[in-house]
């Protein structure tokens, strides 16, 4: 009887001890699973914006490359500046639906973007979450300029303008600056 009591009770013991270890397992893994779960989708978060980033690094480049091979005004004959430089803008018989119209970097003034298109007008269709905007100005025009343009505006007059392509997605923007001269 002994013998047979002292079995049952370790047997007892022996199961009470597994539904502890049990119920620990699962106490950790309630701990755990959030934490884990936050450090996965972090993880994958990452390298989604970074790639949009660089994506619209690439747009952002193209779109200002394709402005940047544009004469500086329209009043300009290429190669070479002109000393009659004309008003900030798209001028009469362009339109922004024939890009390759845009003969001069202020007529990209304005521009927006959605979806985005190349130079020659195709839709870019793989990048269709992204949409753009292009403000040209005369340099010293911005009344929160940085020290350059107040430097440049001071020193050449109206000589430069300063050229903004900014690209959006739904995650953020991003805006590329160049400031090109009358040469
Ligand atoms: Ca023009
Ligand atoms: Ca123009």
């Amino acid at each position: 009887m002994i013998g047979e009591r002292e079995k049952s009770s370790v047997k007892s013991a022996s199961r009470g001890f597994t539904l502890l270890e049990v119920l620990l397992s699962l106490a950790i893994f309630a701990v755990a699973l959030p934490l884990l779960s936050s450090l996965f989708s972090g993880g994958m978060k990452q390298p989604v914006i970074a790639r949009e980033q660089a994506q619209a690094v690439f747009l952002a480049q193209e779109l200002m490359e394709e402005i940047l091979t544009r004469k500086w005004d329209e009043n300009a004959t290429p190669p070479g500046p002109t000393n009659n430089p004309g008003v900030i803008g798209i001028d009469t018989g362009e339109t922004v639906s024939v890009r390759s119209g845009l003969d001069d970097i202020d007529d990209y003034d304005g521009l927006m973007d959605n979806p985005m298109h190349s130079a020659d007008g195709a839709t870019l269709t793989t990048f269709q979450t992204f949409w753009s905007q292009v403000q040209v100005n005369y340099v010293g025009s911005d009344a929160s300029a940085p020290d350059l343009e107040t430097f440049l505006a001071k020193n050449a007059g109206s000589e430069f303008k300063r050229v903004d392509v900014t690209v959006n997605w739904a995650g953020g923007r991003l805006t590329l600056t160049t400031v090109r001269g009358n040469f």
